[in-house]
């Protein structure tokens, strides 16, 4: 799913993971008074465990820890896909030339020896904390569609992929709902770029509303066209959804005045749903359903082929 760290409220969350309490109880005292939530882990696979679950924006690694030391679980963090992306200060009493070229040399951004400077050592935290918001927020835009704010055909492709294989493993169906908007080269024609602008927004919108599982993934993948990604869904399903969307753009019973076909706005949809094997490629799924849109479209629009 697409988070979203431009525009909403933000408070950053450091983990803090060190085996000794004294440690952790004065970084506490002293960062409380930043606008961080704080969380603690004594230990690195409760450090590990807190980061897969709570999703960090910064962690404060100590390296000598009895069950999993602090280059251990940096590493594992590195290597992880859901973890590789948060950054890891070492502070640690181990300051040698070659602990810290070590620390660095695993993917820290970071690393603090002991004794530090407490004001230091919230400069610098202030300052990765700023610098992952700017990488979250630019992986936001690499994904997000600048008209209609859901998701982009990058984002798409990239979900279509992980699900295709996710499918794969678990023998499950995946479907899709391509979508395109009838008779749009009308709309601009006759109301403007501008009008039609808007209407792709308020489209977007309402075939948004329409999605409701947490998998589920809308995107804008053309001009005028979206596509529906539904994990763990069957054909007849699928079907349901694109009628459900038909329907709320009928209701939304917007003008189309040179529309070919009626003086309202519609939709065509072709939906296509199957079993990912290694003998098949998602864009076959992606052709059956572009096909069958384009079948919606000749036998006369507004309509689900399935
Ligand atoms: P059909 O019912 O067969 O789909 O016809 P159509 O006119 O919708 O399809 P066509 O592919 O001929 O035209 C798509 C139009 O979508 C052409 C283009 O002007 C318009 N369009 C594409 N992207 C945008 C956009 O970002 N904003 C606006 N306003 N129009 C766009
Ligand atoms: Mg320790
Ligand atoms: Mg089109
Ligand atoms: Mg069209």
């Amino acid at each position: 799913m697409l988070a979203s760290c431009i525009t909403q409220e933000y408070t950053p969350r450091v983990l803090l993971v060190d085996d000794t309490p004294a440690n952790l109880d004065v970084l506490v005292a002293h960062l409380s008074s930043e606008n961080i939530e704080l969380m603690v882990a004594t230990s690195g696979q409760e450090g590990l465990h807190l980061a897969l679950t709570t999703k960090p924006d910064l962690v404060l690694l100590d390296v000598m820890m009895p069950d999993m030391d602090g280059y251990t679980l940096c590493a594992l963090m590195r290597e992880d896909p859901m973890l590789t992306d948060i950054p890891v200060v070492f502070l640690t009493a181990k300051h040698s030339e070659q602990d810290i070229e070590h620390g660095l040399g695993l993917g820290a951004v970071d690393y603090i020896s002991k004794p530090f400077s407490m004001p230091i050592l919230k400069a610098r935290v202030r300052n990765h904390l700023a610098l992952k918001r700017k990488g979250d927020q630019l992986a936001e835009l690499a994904c997000t569609d600048a008209l209609t704010h859901i998701a982009n055909r990058r984002f798409f492709d990239q979900m279509l992929d992980q699900e295709w294989r996710r499918a794969e493993r678990n023998k499950s169906e995946l479907a899709v709902v391509m979508i395109d908007i009838d008779h749009f080269k009308e709309y601009n024609d006759s109301l403007g770029h501008c009008a039609g602008d808007q209407c792709l927004k308020k489209v977007a919108t309402t075939l948004k509303a329409a999605v409701h599982r947490p998998g589920d993934i809308l995107a804008r993948v053309g001009g005028e066209e979206f596509v529906v990604l539904l994990p763990e869904t069957n054909l007849a399903n699928a079907t349901l959804m694109a009628e459900q969307m038909r329907l709320r753009i009928n209701a939304l019973t917007m003008l189309h005045p040179s529309s070919p076909s009626g003086d309202r706005l519609t939709i065509s949809l072709g939906a296509a749903s199957l079993y990912p094997s290694p003998k098949r490629v998602p864009t076959d799924l992606i052709d059956q359903a572009d096909r069958n849109l384009y079948a919606a479209k000749r036998s006369g629009r507004n309509r689900v082929v399935a």
